[in-house]
């Protein structure tokens, strides 16, 4: 997809075709460098917030439809998750203007910051800080111990901003195989969130210290993985464990520490609650068997993201009533809607693969999305 080739290259793994598009680091500097030549060559005016993110605008006024997504990508990410958004909206201005189109209401184009949360932990840090659900202080490090007020210092909510945004509509490939349409309108984001995990226990000699002498928090991390993979499934739940750390990490050491994150995601908060809940449970007893101890941190908790009804079903009467779905990926779009009505597109993903090098739609299908966005700008614009 045209524009989409262009990036390509940028933040690309050669070895595997997987993106490593952290926040902040050269190639998502590099992408962000792109879309605001992008922008001034479409003569649209570029703000950064502050925060990470970038707005460019068609219009001085308030009341603007805003539409955009995130560059950042997760290790060995896809590469249609954001970034395909962005373009699609680059390209839906584009659409409009050679339709000389002359909107009654600004149009922006939103760029947020570590949407994937993958170098600082926290997903959706750049929408965040500019509506004030995080506070511009708060204390997150990367895995090189680089804190976030090293990199930038964030500005926070920023009103100014968020009093011109009318609504926001957020364009993804999905990421599940529920679209079997070019394009899909979203109902809703399950509730999801991140915790984190510290297994403590007893560094010693691989050689020399007996199995049953051993506290090895290894063997407890083991245990809650299994754990949470059956305890997800018994409730149709998600479970992942991801981003593991072992210290000291040698080949014949006992380990003293496994810090690893659980991302619990399902169709109700409760479910989400209670899943966390088991997992921790199962945890704590089988430390105490294992001499280890086990500690719980909750990261981030997103509640079930409700879209504006109106703006989605008039998005799908625009769209011929295109399907309307759920989905249990966390956007912008989710963070946004609590402060102006909100809305998310869909491009259909025949593999349903995400988060992966395969992470694939095809041509046809996106050019679908950025002509569904550039009638639903119309629609609301005109
Ligand atoms: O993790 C998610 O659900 C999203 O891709 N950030
Ligand atoms: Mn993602
Ligand atoms: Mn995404
Ligand atoms: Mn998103």
């Amino acid at each position: 997809m045209r524009l989409l080739e262009e990036i390509a290259h940028i933040g690309r793994d050669p070895h595997t075709g997987g993106y490593l598009r952290y926040a902040w680091t050269p190639a998502d500097l590099e992408l962000r460098a792109w879309f605001r030549a992008q922008a001034e060559q479409r003569g649209l005016d570029v703000e950064e917030d502050g925060n990470g993110n970038i707005f460019a605008w068609w219009g001085s006024g308030g009341d603007a439809v805003v539409t955009g997504s995130h560059f950042d990508s997760v290790p060995q990410g896809g590469a249609y998750d954001g970034p395909l958004g962005i373009v699609s909206a680059l390209l839906a201005v584009d659409e409009l203007r050679s339709q000389n189109m002359k909107p009654k209401r600004s149009i922006g184009i939103a760029v947020f910051a570590e949407e994937e949360g993958s170098r600082f932990g926290l997903a959706c840090l750049g929408s965040r800080l500019l509506t004030g659900a995080v506070d511009p202080a708060i204390d997150l490090s990367d895995r090189d111990g680089v804190r976030l007020q090293e990199v930038i210092t964030p500005a926070g909510r920023r009103d100014d901003i968020l009093a011109r945004i009318g609504c926001f509509i957020e364009l993804h490939i999905e990421q599940g195989r529920a679209l079997t349409q070019p394009v899909g309108v979203a109902s809703a984001i399950w509730p999801h969130g991140r915790w984190r995990l510290d297994f403590t226990g007893e560094p010693n000699h691989a050689g020399t210290t007996l199995m049953a002498d051993r506290r090895d928090p290894m063997i407890t991390f083991a245990f809650t993985v299994l754990a949470a993979n059956k305890e997800a499934r018994q409730r149709g739940a998600h479970a992942t464990i991801g981003r593991v750390s072992v210290q000291p990490n040698a080949t014949n050491g006992i380990a003293s520490r496994v810090s690893a994150w659980l991302d619990a995601r399902a169709a109700a908060t409760d479910t989400v609650d209670h899943l966390v809940s088991a997992v921790f449970e199962k945890a704590q007893e089988r430390s105490k068997r294992d001499g280890t101890s086990v500690e719980l941190t909750t990261e981030s908790v997103s509640g079930e993201t409700l879209f504006d009804t109106e703006l989605r079903d008039r998005l799908a009467k625009v769209l011929d009533d295109a399907p309307i779905l759920p989905t249990g990926a966390g956007h912008d779009a989710g963070v946004l809607s609590a402060h102006v009505p909100t809305a998310m597109l869909f491009v259909r993903n025949p593999t349903g693969v995400s988060h992966s090098p395969t992470e694939h739609a095809t041509d046809s299908d996106c050019e679908a999305g950025v002509a569904a966005l550039a009638r639903v700008l119309r629609d609301l614009t005109c």
